[in-house]
């Protein structure tokens, strides 16, 4: 998976992309993560990427040019066919709410163009004529679209083969099963008198089965009743839930 950023922050990815699961996934050349300055797509000397916006009002609006220049310049290598199927991603609060099944469809492309809106917003232009997605990840307002952007970044990641490990399997998140995940606990068994559930080492995998499932149900039930109406919910389940 290839991911091309647009910022006007490029210092901004510099640590978080680099580390940890990615970092590994990057460095074995699973994925590649390239970072490109909007403003190196600007032509005066100041490096202007933002104007006043027409009809008036407060906040300044990033300019079309050097956003649709950059977009250019980063899919021309690329074959006519895998242009095509390159999604164009706009980062901003107006945009579709990112969830699993949105990450999952973004997964399925050779690679992503993921443009942070920043300031007031970005030129209609570039939403209507260049985009093919526009992403919010969630319902609040942050200062620009980078960690927007590494959000994305985070998720899609996971779905390429070899980036989380056999024990991570995403096919078994929780979030794509449809229920949160239940609690998990690992040595000491007694910490500070915080006992772990004797059923968990009581060694009857029926029981410890039937008691994760019922905490997956109680905590969704809890955190996100939005999310059972979804869910492939058996009858003991209903049961459950009901009593
Ligand atoms: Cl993608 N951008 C900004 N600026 N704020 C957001 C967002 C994006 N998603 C949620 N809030």
């Amino acid at each position: 998976m290839r991911f091309h950023v647009l910022t006007l922050f490029p210092e901004a990815f510099e640590g978080p992309v680099r580390h940890s699961m990615l970092g590994r996934a990057i460095q074995r050349g699973l994925l590649s993560v390239q970072i490109i300055d909007i403003r190196s797509y600007t032509h005066d000397i100041h490096g202007t990427a933002d104007d006043y916006q027409f009809g008036g009002g407060h906040g300044m609006v990033l300019k079309p040019e050097p956003i649709f220049d950059a977009v250019s310049d980063t899919l021309s290598p690329y074959p006519t066919r895998d242009r095509h199927a390159f999604p164009v991603v706009l980062l901003s609060p107006q945009g579709r709410k990112l969830d699993q099944q949105l990450v999952l469809e973004l997964a399925t492309a050779p690679g992503l163009v993921l443009i942070c809106g920043h300031y007031a917003g970005v030129d209609e232009r570039v939403r209507t004529h260049l985009a093919t997605h526009d992403i919010s990840i969630g319902d609040y307002v942050l200062t620009g679209g980078e960690l927007a952007a590494m959000v994305i970044i985070d998720a899609v990641s996971r779905f390429t083969p070899g980036v989380v490990g056999a024990a991570d399997n995403v096919q078994e998140d929780s979030i794509t099963s449809g229920l949160l995940q239940h609690p998990l606990y690992t040595r000491p068994s007694d910490f500070h008198g915080m006992t772990v559930p004797d059923v968990l080492l009581s060694g009857h995998h029926a029981q410890i089965d039937r008691w994760r499932r019922e905490e997956s149900l109680r905590r969704t039930l809890e955190n996100r009743p939005d999310l059972l109406d979804s869910a492939d919910l058996s009858l003991t389940d209903r049961a459950f839930l009901a009593g």
